[in-house]
Formats: structure tokens, sequence, C-alpha cells
């Protein structure tokens, strides 16, 4: 397939900008001079999280690790509104937690299959050359149209190649790699390819479905990432679900088991079971979600010392006005790492080089009959608390100037978490497990529980010195809460 003569270097040439000025625009577009807001001081806005400097953030896209370095890209746009194109985002980190901003990698190509949006897509090593896999969506007729809702569009694969080390210019190829879904198939969507490399070729999977049967996975082959022979579906979903589209699939294998993620109706969903790597069919066995709270289409990478790390993108809770009028909108969740337990279990837990930001550890019994307060002074923290072993329940709260603004029980006896609205059972655990990990940081509390399960939540307004925290415990004895304060990532809540 011959390489776009317009690459995006000379398109910046051509627009008379070298890529560090194509950076996002500052301050935030769509606001008033008066009115920009003040993000480096917004307490709603986390401290070791990574978030974009300013505007809207959504998915994670082509986490890679590539000459000593991790480079995170991800799905942002050049105001705040949730509807404006997409770019593809770029930071870099050397540790997974600490993160420099680096200038746009993909911008829509006027006239070219992306001109309406870089969309969620992959980054593998091909033949030592760092290649991104991606969505491009265009208008459309409506015959070529795989999104008919609105204005029609067209989503096909594309591909882009790096041209140097820092992974700062990247080549596109002009044509689609994939240009239609299979023949026969009316999509509901056709979008975010996820590559892997097997012994005897490539092999990807691009989410879709189709409405009256569900969402799907469906399945390509390539030995060369520019041709793919379409196979069959990986796995498919049931008419009864709310959304007949998978989008963000993500195959991999862990520890010599597989697992699928896929993302719909807002959850995430996983599921492992057996791969047959000469049919290529995947039955699933297990199911369940890998997060119950507000986080959506992750992308995950294997680490070069082989885990298996994911993102998700943990979403606005609060009204489109107000994130449009805060300049900012979406958080990146924290590096997690996924394991698969030996019934097939999903194994949800915080990256370890998240630890290397805690402070000194401060200990504390709590007890049965004796709630635990404390005033919080800043809103980076982190606790740990053992579950099942000395109580029945341990309740969590924060209250915002004596008001409960959060909540979170883990009912060991009962076997259940309540957390806000979302209820959910609490699956079976290996033994020893990590207890109850929760961290909090300005607006985002992520919860891991067990290692089995995990809720974000978002809680906005809370101040440090206003905001005050609570634990509870019944049953019987007492339980030892470990809390450390967490360092933040960047002294600007990562403006600059
Ligand atoms: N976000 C991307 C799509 C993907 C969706 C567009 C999931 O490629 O399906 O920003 O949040």
């Amino acid at each position: 397939m011959p390489l776009n003569s317009l690459d995006r270097r000379s398109f910046l040439a051509a627009l008379g900008c070298s890529a560090a000025a194509c950076a996002l625009p500052h301050p935030v577009r769509g606001l008033s001079a008066a009115n920009q807001p003040d993000l480096a001081h917004d307490s709603d806005r986390p401290e070791f999280h990574f978030v974009a400097p300013h505007n809207w953030l959504n998915d994670p896209n082509g986490p890679l690790w590539w000459k000593g370095q991790y480079h995170l890209f991800y799905q942002v746009t050049r105001g705040v509104e949730p509807s404006g194109a997409k770019l593809w985002g770029h930071a870099v980190s050397k540790d997974l937690v600490h993160w420099k901003h680096l200038p746009i990698a993909l911008t829509p190509t006027p006239g070219g299959p992306d001109s309406e949006g870089c969309w969620t897509g992959s980054a593998v090593v091909f033949n030592g050359v760092p290649t991104f896999i991606y969505t491009g969506i265009q208008n459309s007729s409506l015959a070529q149209a795989t999104l008919r809702d609105g204005n029609p569009l067209r989503e096909t694969v594309l591909l882009a190649t790096a041209e140097d080390d820092s992974l700062l210019r990247w080549k596109k190829l002009a044509e689609p790699v994939i240009a239609a879904p299979p023949a026969g198939m009316v999509v509901s969507g056709f979008r975010d390819p996820c590559p892997w490399r097997e012994a005897d070729a490539w092999y990807m999977i691009v989410g879709s479905g189709e409405r009256g049967r569900g969402g799907c996975a469906l399945l390509y082959r390539s030995q060369d990432l520019r041709h793919w022979e379409y196979l069959h579906t990986l796995a498919e979903g049931t008419p009864s679900e709310p959304w007949a589209m998978w989008e963000c699939p993500d195959f991999f294998e862990t520890g010599g088991q597989h697992c699928l993620l896929h993302s719909s109706s807002g959850k995430v969903s996983w599921s492992t079971g057996d791969y047959d790597i000469h049919e290529h069919r995947f039955a699933v066995k297990r199911q369940g979600l890998v997060d119950q709270g507000a986080f959506y289409a992750p992308k995950g990478f294997r680490a070069p010392d082989g885990r298996r790390i994911l993102w998700g993108w943990i979403q606005e809770t609060r009204p489109d006005a107000v994130f449009e009028a805060a300049g900012w909108a979406g958080v990146m969740s924290l590096p997690r790492v996924l394991t698969i337990g030996k019934e097939g279990q999903l194994e949800i837990n915080p990256a370890v080089e998240v630890a290397k930001l805690r402070g000194p550890v401060e200990k504390t019994a709590v007890k049965a009959d004796a709630p635990y307060r404390q005033k919080l002074t800043n809103l980076r923290k982190e606790l740990s608390l053992p579950i099942g072993s000395s109580s029945d329940a341990i309740t969590l709260r924060l209250l915002a100037k004596g008001t409960k603004a959060w909540e979170l029980t883990v009912d060991v006896a009962g076997k259940s978490v309540h957390c806000g609205d979302v209820s959910f059972p609490l699956p079976p655990w290996s033994v020893p497990h990590p207890g109850l990990r929760v961290f909090f940081d300005g607006s985002v509390i992520e919860s891991f529980i067990g290692g089995v399960e995990a809720v974000t939540s978002r809680v906005y307004g809370l101040k440090p010195g206003e905001t005050e925290l609570e634990i509870s415990v019944a049953g019987k004895g007492s339980v030892e809460l470990s809390q450390w304060s967490i360092a933040p990532i960047s002294p600007d809540r990562l403006t600059t």
C-alpha cells in the first residue's frame, strides 16, 4: 500500500507549525479570557492520576514500552465538549507514575480517512518500528456508513508508523488497512482494533456488533499488518444487550490464561476461558466487570517484565456544563495489573509503582465500638485495611462540612459491597489477598476490594480541611488501618 505523501510532518510544515507548536492550545478553547479556570489549583483535579493538561480526555490508546520509556496515548479534543474531533494526546514516563506531556501524536488529516477524528487504537512494534493501528472516521454516504445514528460516518482501520525514537512524528498510510466490515454484515460500529502476535501471524480483533444480535469482536489475520483476512467472530454477545456494540475489545494472555475485555453500555466486561490457538476460537468460561463504577474503554499492554498493565478512562459524573466551565474532563485510572486466578477469576490490583509515591505509614487500630475519624488536610491519600479476618463489615465515609459525600461498605458476612448507588456481590477471593485499598485523589476515589473487584467514584467539591474521613467496623475485635499521604506527580496538577 503506498505511503501517504502528505505525512504528518509535511502536513504540519504546510500549515506552518512544528509538532511542538501544535500541542493543545492554551488557554482552554471555548472559554473567554476572563473565564479561564485556574486548573493548577482546582481541588477537583487529581494530583497523582494522569490527566490531560486541559480539555476533554477519554480512552487510553496504544500504551507502549519503547527505548526505556512508557508511552501513553489518549483520546483528547481541542475543546472541553465531548463531541469535539478526537486527537491522540501523548505522554511519557520512566516509572509508570510520573508523566511528562508531549505534543499531540495524531491529528485528523483533512480529506483523509480520519478527517473527522483519530479514534481509539493500539500500538505494536513491527519489524522494529512502533506502529499504530487505529480507527479513522470520516463523513460518508449511508451505504458506506458504519455509524448511522446521527450524521453517517464511516469507520476504517488505519495504520501509522513512528518516524523517530521519541515517537513524536508519525507517518500515516494514505489508505485504510481494513476499509469496510466483513461483507454482508450491517454493523452498529466497527472500531478500536487490538492486534497481537502469535507464532504464525498477527491477529487482531475489531469491536463491532449487529442490531438484533448483540456486540462482537471480529477476528482478522495478517502477516504484515497491512493486508488483513477476516476469519470469524472471536466472541459474541447476546440480543438482549442494551447496546449491540462492543467498544475497545482487548484480548491478551497472562500467566498462560486468556482474557477478553470489552466496553459496552458504560461498563467494561471481562471474560476468561480457553483459547484454541489452532482454530482461533475463544470459549468463555467466566465473566465479570473490571470496575463497578466510573471506568470505561480501558487499554492494556505487556510491560517489559511481563505484567499485563491496564489503564481506563475515569469519566465525569457531573453535568457537561459544569465540566465545560471547569475547563477539563476525564482522568486516567491508576495503572492496574491484571492477573487471572486459578478458577479463572480476573484479579485487579494497582501497579506496585504507585506505592513509590507513599509518605510514611501511619497505623491505627480501629475498634468495633469506636469509629475512627480524621480531618483530611490534603486530598491525596491511600488507605489499606484487612477485610474478612476480624471484621464482619467495614464502612468508609467521607463527610464534606459534616454532610455525607461518599460511602463504601464491604460486608464480608453478607458477601456484598455497597458504594453509593452501586451494590454487587463479593466474589470468592484467593487467600491471602490484599484486603481493601482505597485511593483518594481530588474528585477521584479508586477502591480495590480483595484484589478481585474495583469500584471507581467521583466526588466533587471536597476541600482539604473541610473533609472528614470516618471508618466504622462491625463485628468483634479491631482492624488495623494503614494510611499514607501520596505525593503529587507534578507541581501543577499536570497542567504543563
Ligand atoms: N471512544 C472512542 C471510540 C471508542 C469510544 C472515540 C469508547 O473509538 O469506541 O473517542 O469510549
